[in-house]
């Protein structure tokens, strides 16, 4: 996993920082992925987050389940960690004292529900409650800074989690820049979102990293490192402290051989 693409060369290449681990909601070390596909969770309903529903694990890459709510179509699948809040063990709804929900597109008639779910629930495995890991606490405050490196998840295509850089900085928010890509895929997002990783998340978990793209050159900071704070004062009067110089696209790519390795939009 994650063989083609070398961050180490990469970060050096490009003369740019990797985001602290310490800025991100995700566990130092990944939650293990135990599920198997074919067991049922229930979910929150991505489209409509108040309703509890019956999902099925369709898929798995890394720490990360491939959903499908039951009684909709492969058209709303979605992915979640399975350290997720947003997914927890069967019979949790009805501990709770609430119903379990059709999903947002449910096609059959409603009267229909209590007697759908009941057969889908019935002779299938249901996901065990140890699999289901603890969310991790939001970081105190918003650490990220523009130019920091990051993985982070393609919304338009979830599948896909790419090398990302941080392009703006506003209050909670981040605006995650995929490397290589000209910005049809970009997006802000919370710092303490669960869709962005930090480097290195996708080789400890066994997930795909994708390499960066290739539609746009990719910028090199070529700011000094500063040796002193006398030296750091002086650097900053002068202006500009950094030039981006635009490497090739296909030197940077050197390294991250282009194998497709999962479906693509
Ligand atoms: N088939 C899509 C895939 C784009 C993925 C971009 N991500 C990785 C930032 C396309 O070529 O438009």
């Amino acid at each position: 996993h994650s063989d083609d693409f070398d961050w180490d060369v990469y970060l050096k290449e490009t003369g740019s920082v990797s985001a602290p681990s310490e800025c991100f909601r995700q566990s130092k070390i990944p939650p293990a992925n135990d599920f198997k596909v074919g067991m049922k969770l229930e979910a929150h309903d991505p489209r409509n987050i108040t309703s509890v529903c019956i999902a099925t694990v369709v898929g798995m890459s890394g720490a990360r389940l491939h959903l499908r709510l039951d009684g909709s179509d492969n058209s709303n699948d979605f992915w979640r960690l399975v350290d997720s809040s947003e997914i927890q063990p069967v019979g949790t709804c009805e501990q709770g004292g609430n119903l379990l929900q059709p999903p947002l597109g449910y096609k059959m008639s409603v009267s229909s529900w209590p007697v759908f779910i009941l057969r889908m629930l019935k002779g299938s495995e249901v996901a065990p409650a140890t699999f289901f890991k603890k969310e991790p606490s939001k970081p105190p405050a918003n650490n990220f800074k523009v130019g920091m490196k990051l993985e982070a998840t393609d919304r338009k295509n979830p599948y896909f989690i790419c090398p990302a850089t941080v392009g703006a900085i506003k209050g909670d928010e981040i605006y995650i820049t995929f490397d290589g890509w000209s910005g049809g895929f970009d997006y802000w997002c919370k710092y303490y979102s669960r869709e962005i990783f930090p480097i290195g998340w996708c080789c400890l978990t066994g997930d795909v990293l994708q390499p960066p793209g290739n539609q746009v050159p990719i910028a090199k900071n070529t700011e000094k490192i500063q040796s002193s704070p006398s030296d750091a004062t002086q650097h900053s009067m002068q202006s500009p402290q950094e030039t981006a110089v635009i490497l090739s696209t296909q030197h940077l790519r050197k390294s991250a051989r282009i194998k497709p390795s999962g479906p693509t939009a």
